[in-house]
């Protein structure tokens, strides 16, 4: 039985050393990983998110704990795609934080469930401005974009990208699914965008959205 409390404390301590061997021990020994990620590592952001609401925590812990979260991430991702690999993809993703957006953790969390659970998933990082979006979708052929993003002031990318889709006569063949903590199914809807509030939603949505390409 994995610790998940010691694991959800390396990222609250900001330990990024203790955060990676934990997930090392984790990956060699089989463990769940996707159970890893929710009870243990994205419990410890979630309660640094919270401290920092709190007043308790500044940005220096922040950052801290978003590092040690990371270095977990780094070694369960691909222990997580190896998992999957020689089996059938549901569909081909292209995932990546909006331009102006430096938050990283929720996306990269979405796109390893996503992995998890069948698609090809094609991580572009954060920061990213539109036209990397659509080039990439372009050259993997895509089914869907995943955009995330974290702050009011990005949400309007999220958007952009919709219409530079639209806009590129390829919205028949891609579609947008979007979230970030300030998303709201609203703003998906009135964006013509799918939505989902968290990574394990985000695979019913996307397989929805395949579902709707392939009708
Ligand atoms: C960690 C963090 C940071 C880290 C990010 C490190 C990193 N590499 O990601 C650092 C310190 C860099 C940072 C910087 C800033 N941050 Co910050 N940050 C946070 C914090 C505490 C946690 C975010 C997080 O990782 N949560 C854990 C993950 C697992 O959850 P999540 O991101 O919400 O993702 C889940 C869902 O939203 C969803 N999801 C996410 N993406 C997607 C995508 C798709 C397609 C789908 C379907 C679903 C989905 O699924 C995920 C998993 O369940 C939040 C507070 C909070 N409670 O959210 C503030 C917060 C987001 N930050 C905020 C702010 C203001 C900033 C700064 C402007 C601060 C500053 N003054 O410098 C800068 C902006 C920098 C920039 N240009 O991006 C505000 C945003 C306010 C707003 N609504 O606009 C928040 C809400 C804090 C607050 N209450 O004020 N931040």
């Amino acid at each position: 039985m994995p610790n998940f409390l010691e694991m959800k404390q390396a990222v609250v301590d900001g330990d990024v050393d203790k955060a990676r061997d934990l997930a090392q021990a984790a990956v060699d020994s089989g463990e769940d990983l996707l159970a890893v990620v929710e009870q243990g590592f994205a419990a410890g952001i979630r309660r640094v998110g919270d401290l920092w609401e709190e007043g308790e925590y500044f940005l220096p812990e922040l950052v801290q704990g978003a590092e040690a979260m990371k270095a977990a991430m780094s070694l369960i991702t691909p222990a997580v795609q190896r998992g999957r690999a020689g089996l059938a993809s549901k569909g081909r993703v292209v995932i990546g934080t909006v331009h102006g957006d430096l938050h990283d953790i929720g996306k990269t969390l979405v796109g390893t469930l996503l992995g998890a659970n069948g698609f090809e998933v094609h991580d572009i990082g954060n920061d990213v401005p539109i036209e990397r979006f659509l080039a990439v979708a372009r050259d993997v052929h895509a089914d869907i974009i995943a955009a995330s993003a974290l702050l009011t002031t990005t949400m309007p990318e999220q958007k952009a990208i919709v219409d530079a889709i639209r806009a590129a006569g390829l919205s028949k063949s891609i579609r947008v699914l979007v979230g970030g903590s300030p998303t709201t199914p609203a703003w998906a809807k009135e964006i013509g965008a799918g939505h989902a509030e968290n990574a394990l939603r985000a695979v019913h949505a996307a397989e929805a959205l395949v579902a709707d390409i392939r009708r």
